[in-house]
């Protein structure tokens, strides 16, 4: 177990004023958590007088253009130039993740750091000589980012939060809660709210943008995936299969099948849901949704993957969708 965002929040600012430069590494497939708390984290630092950095490898989707700064991001060098980046590189944070593997093409550019730090929620392996915080009882790595940002401020006497800051950690909690109804939020979760409201955030527009605004590519995503739904143990298991002719018949983009396995998980009677999608190269990646009699994240353990009890994931090579879909479906109907 990491412990210690207070040494952290020192190390961070002992780089104001200097010409080494803090990595933030939030995972691949980025999410709202991941990427209100990198952004939070990188505004933050400049503010207080350090450099940092956020390169990133994938397109950022659309529904998050309402956080400002969004151009702070810089888009990932090609392999020849790692080297030029990784002189400057004094630390490397990751966010929302603690596996340097799930920074994909950047994790070249990560291990050459000569110190790693964390900030997430996920339960993970222990990593001895990292820096920061894993909390698994933090709703979001909004909230984790939220107290070292408290902290900074606390160590450097200066005022750090605003309001771009604060719709981007409310960015991040609201999407890992699920606006606030997943059973991961808690008192603390109100607390951190509570205080980014007094920069006058609207909630509304937030989710709106994040749940509320549709598409009509996801209006024929989820017709088709509901309709192909399939249940198997007394209806106990549901079995999405999502190949990537369908992605396309729908012109969908990865973004609108979110939400889409939760909502399988919720049918009644259902206690885990398997949503699949087909990638390139024959990889499929599977997104698990449970109810309490079923533990997510260690299930996914034994397929390579993880995440949390309840929402977790893994990506499972070399594989049809349909074999991909037996396996999931034999091995879960053993554990229920
Ligand atoms: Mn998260």
């Amino acid at each position: 177990m990491i412990n210690r965002l207070e040494d952290l929040a020192h190390k961070l600012l002992s780089f104001i004023d200097s010409d080494q430069e803090i990595y933030l590494y939030p995972h691949t497939s980025i999410d709202g958590d991941a990427l209100g708390s990198t952004l939070a984290l990188l505004v933050v630092l400049r503010k207080a007088g350090v450099k940092a950095r956020f390169l990133y490898d994938e397109v950022i989707p659309e529904k998050y253009s309402y956080m400002e700064d969004l151009d702070l991001i810089e888009s990932f060098p090609e392999a020849e130039a790692i080297d030029a980046y990784s002189h400057s590189q004094a630390l490397a944070v990751l966010i929302d993740c603690s596996e340097p593997s799930r920074t994909g093409v950047r994790q070249q550019l990560l291990e050459k750091a000569p110190q790693i730090a964390v900030a997430d929620h996920h339960v993970s392996e222990s990593h001895s000589g990292y820096l920061g915080l894993v909390d698994p009882t933090a709703a979001a790595t909004g909230e984790i980012i939220y107290d070292l940002i408290v902290l900074l401020e606390k160590i450097s006497g200066r005022e750090l939060l605003d309001h771009k800051i604060s719709v981007m950690l409310m960015t991040a909690i609201i999407s890992d809660t699920g606006r606030f109804t997943f059973s991961n939020t808690t008192r603390r979760t109100f607390e951190i709210a509570a205080a980014l409201m007094r920069f006058d955030v609207v909630i509304r527009d937030i989710v709106y943008q994040l749940y509320d605004l549709s598409s009509k590519a996801r209006l024929r995503l989820s017709g088709h995936v509901f309709s192909n739904t399939e249940f198997y143990h007394g209806d106990r298991i549901a079995l999405a299969l999502v190949s990537q002719s369908v992605m396309e018949a729908c012109e969908a983009l990865d973004s609108d099948l979110d939400g889409l396995s939760a909502q399988l998980r919720n049918i009644e009677g259902v206690e885990v849901s398997f949503l699949l999608r087909e990638l390139e190269n024959h990889a499929i990646r599977v997104n698990i949704r449970s109810g309490s009699g079923f533990d997510a994240a260690r299930f996914a353990k034994t397929l390579g993957g993880g995440g949390h009890a309840r929402a977790a994931g893994t990506t499972l090579k070399n594989t049809s969708i349909q074999d991909a879909g037996r396996l999931l479906v034999e091995k879960a109907g053993e554990w229920l």
